[in-house]
């Protein structure tokens, strides 16, 4: 079986990627790609895009189901790939757009391990087999404070985690990132407070609930390394940086595991990091968001919505828990 086929959609309703590349080219070619253009978060930063990958064959995003896909204008590609968070790569935000490069991503497996049944590697190429592909579009919003809807391809987590037949001890999922210095800068800086590899953690219901994806792809191809190539988790309702990218271990336990920001700075990050207007960062404001793209001109300044917008699909998770104590 081909493992990459023609996109079920036509790629014009898919992306507006190419658009950018040629403006891209046409800003190139006029000698203005260099020079900081007001305020837009693009055009600031001049590394090469990666662009994304091969093609992937989905089921597109299904029209008036806003359960599972936000109708809200999406990102630019061109966005999503060059205003990124990916540490291991740099703290700033073109870093990763400009040295994920570095990463090497095939062959590429997962550990699935700890409280299953089955423990084994998952190979990309069985997981491509495996699981069937879907489009959701979902809101990303970051912990500080901008946020953005961008078109991910990928399957429920839920379905990848059965296959494994977690047992009844396990009631937590962590993940692990990739850790190659070689290949990752930001990990062989002397001033990272990261301890890597990079960590995250959910509990097993919230890993089971079907907004839960494992996204291998955006915009109808396969991730730029800078997003995460070639797996990683997306929750929507949760602040983005629970969406661990370039996963390489997921491990099922009975105790609650530890995550890298709550590691590096417990008080201000927690375990839920729900997206909550209601608790502040201890440093700044979580009521408002700067819905990218953002620019000086137009702000896109919008009020953040509890759990993201995704209160009516997640908020039974929490019943009777103090979020404010549970942050
Ligand atoms: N391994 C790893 N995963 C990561 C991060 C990171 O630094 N390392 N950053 C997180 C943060 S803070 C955010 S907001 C999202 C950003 O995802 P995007 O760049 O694809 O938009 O990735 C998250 N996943
Ligand atoms: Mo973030």
């Amino acid at each position: 079986m081909a493992r990459f086929k023609v996109p079920s959609v036509p790629s014009s309703e898919i992306t507006p990627e190419s658009v950018y590349l040629r403006r891209r080219q046409f800003i190139k070619a006029a000698g203005l790609l260099a020079a900081p253009a007001l305020g837009t978060f693009s055009a600031s930063l001049s590394a090469a895009v990666t662009t994304g990958g091969k093609p992937l064959e989905y089921r597109p995003a299904e029209q008036g189901r806003p359960a599972f896909s936000t109708d809200e204008d999406r990102a630019p590609f061109d966005d999503v790939a060059s205003y990124c968070n990916f540490y291991e790569f740099g703290t700033g935000k073109g870093d990763p757009a400009r040295y994920a490069h570095e990463m090497s991503v095939d062959p590429w497996s997962i550990d699935v391990e700890g409280e299953v049944a089955r423990p084994g590697k998952l190979y990309l190429e069985d997981l491509y087999k495996r699981y069937p592909l879907e489009e959701r579009v979902y809101r990303l919003r970051c912990v500080e404070a901008w946020s953005m809807v961008v078109p991910w391809v990928g399957f429920p987590l839920a379905a990848l985690l059965d296959d494994f037949e977690p047992t009844s001890k396990a009631r937590y999922v962590a993940f692990e990132t990739l850790h190659r210095p070689a290949e990752m800068r930001g990990t062989r800086s002397f001033t990272s407070t990261i301890d890597w590899p990079y960590r995250e953690g959910l509990r097993i219901d919230e890993a089971m609930h079907p907004l839960t994806i494992m996204a291998v792809g955006m915009y109808g191809k396969t991730l730029p390394n800078q997003n995460g190539a070639p797996v990683r988790l997306v929750v929507p309702w949760k602040y983005g940086f629970k969406s661990i990218k370039s996963v390489v271990r997921i491990r099922l336990s009975e105790q609650q595991p530890q995550t890298s920001w709550q590691m590096t700075n417990p008080r201000e990050y927690g375990f839920y990091s729900n997206v909550n207007p209601q608790v502040d960062h201890p440093r700044w404001s979580q009521q408002y968001e700067r819905r990218l793209p953002s620019t000086l001109l137009q702000p896109n300044r919008i009020k953040t919505r509890m759990f993201n917008g995704y209160e009516e699909q997640v908020a039974d998770l929490y019943a009777g828990m103090d979020l404010r104590k549970y942050y």
